[in-house]
């Protein structure tokens, strides 16, 4: 056995592993094995066998039908005009149902109704592309470690496009798919509801963002920093005494005054990654159906100025008629 990463020069690999054996009733596994020493640089050399199972190919069917809906869409919306999908393809979108069809499903297809079509296949797609990471863990004998932060995207995912549009009564009230398009949604979403900023919730999910940045960074850094005394393997490193990973855990004593341990670096790093979207979710659960403006919350909790009284009182634009019509 040699030790490699992405500076070994030489590739060593031995006979392809195929995984543990299925059961009869299982899915084939596809395809025979090959080696890229392209891949090899970056990761492992072994592409294959594919093993999708039921529920892979059920999400990639759902997620073929969903991006083909979005697809046809956003290319009908240029007339059909090849040259011009592909000139525009980032500013084209597929917009979410109009205001005035609530929160109705049986509603005329190019008034919204293409969205909720691709909106539920893709929805389908990620909750079973969710199953298969658990099921996948379980036939290996692993945690459900990946699967349960895999859902705290979808949670966020839920809250911005089905849980908070159904809490608001409308449809209208989602995201739209484009790549753009639903930028600009962010944006407004921020100035509709008095500036996101404000929100405690996204202060939470940002400090979670640059937490998982920083903890990425000493940890990828601190594993290759060790890796000439074989830091990366982490078992023997946790149960060895005089290891790499003493040798990392007495840099950080050093340099930051305290130490994780192997096992509970991961733990920070996980739940830093899950707290991201978890309370990213909340935040925007609770704008527009809890909180209105955020600027005027802000201000009300003595965390934002208010205007200096040399100006007129602010009103909030949702109570007004004109922030009643932008609903
Ligand atoms: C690197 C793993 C690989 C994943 C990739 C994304 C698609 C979409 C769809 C053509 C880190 C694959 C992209 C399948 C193709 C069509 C119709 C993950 C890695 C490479 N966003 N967002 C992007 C999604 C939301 C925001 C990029 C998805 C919210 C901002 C990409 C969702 C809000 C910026 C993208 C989603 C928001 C982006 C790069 C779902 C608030 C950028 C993503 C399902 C959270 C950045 C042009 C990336 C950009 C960007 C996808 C939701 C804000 C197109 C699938 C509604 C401010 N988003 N996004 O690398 O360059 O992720 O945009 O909820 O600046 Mg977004
Ligand atoms: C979107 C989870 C869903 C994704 C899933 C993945 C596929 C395809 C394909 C592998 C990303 C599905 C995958 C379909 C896979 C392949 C090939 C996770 C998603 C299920 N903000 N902001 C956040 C900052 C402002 C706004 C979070 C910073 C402005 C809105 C994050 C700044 C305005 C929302 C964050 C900033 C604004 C957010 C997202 C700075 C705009 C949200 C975390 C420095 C003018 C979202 C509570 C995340 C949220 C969100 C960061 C500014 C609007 C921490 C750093 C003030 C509307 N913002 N933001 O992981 O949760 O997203 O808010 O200015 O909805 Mg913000």
């Amino acid at each position: 056995m040699e030790y490699q990463n992405i500076f070994t020069r030489i590739q060593v690999h031995g006979a392809p592993q195929t995984g543990p054996a299925l059961g009869k009733d299982s899915f084939p596994r596809l395809g025979n094995p090959v080696f890229s020493s392209l891949l090899g640089y970056f990761g492992d050399a072994q592409i294959g066998p594919i093993y999708l199972g039921v529920t892979g190919m059920a999400a990639l069917i759902c997620a073929f039908i969903g991006i083909e809906i979005i697809g046809l869409n956003m290319w009908a919306s240029v007339n059909w005009d090849v040259v011009q999908f592909v000139r525009q393809l980032p500013w084209l979108a597929l917009e979410p149902p109009l205001p005035s069809h609530g929160t109705h499903i049986l509603i005329p297809l190019n008034e919204g109704g293409w969205w909720l079509l691709a909106g539920f296949f893709l929805t389908a797609s990620i909750m079973l592309w969710w199953m298969r990471t658990y099921q996948r863990a379980v036939a290996l004998g692993l945690g459900t470690h990946t699967a349960w932060a895999f859902a705290s995207a979808i949670w966020l995912y839920l809250v911005l496009g089905f849980i908070r549009p159904l809490l608001m009564n409308c449809w209208c009230e989602a995201v739209p798919f484009g790549i753009f398009p639903h930028l600009d949604w962010t944006s407004a979403f921020s100035l509709r509801y008095g500036n996101l900023f404000y929100n405690p919730f996204h202060m939470l999910s940002i400090a979670f963002l640059y937490g998982s940045a920083v903890l990425f960074a000493m940890h990828g850094g601190t594993i290759m920093a060790v890796s000439r005394f074989g830091g990366e393997r982490e078992v023997e490193q946790i149960t060895d005494r005089g290891t790499a990973a003493e040798r990392a855990a007495l840099f950080w004593r050093w340099t930051m005054g305290f130490n994780a341990t192997f096992e509970s670096f991961h733990r920070w790093g996980w739940w830093f990654a899950v707290l991201v979207t978890l309370t990213g979710g909340i935040g925007i659960l609770l704008t527009g159906t809890v909180v209105d403006n955020w600027y005027l919350w802000g201000v009300q909790h003595g965390i934002a100025p208010a205007y200096p009284a040399v100006f007129p009182p602010v009103l909030d634009p949702a109570l007004t008629a004109a922030g009643g019509m932008l609903k």
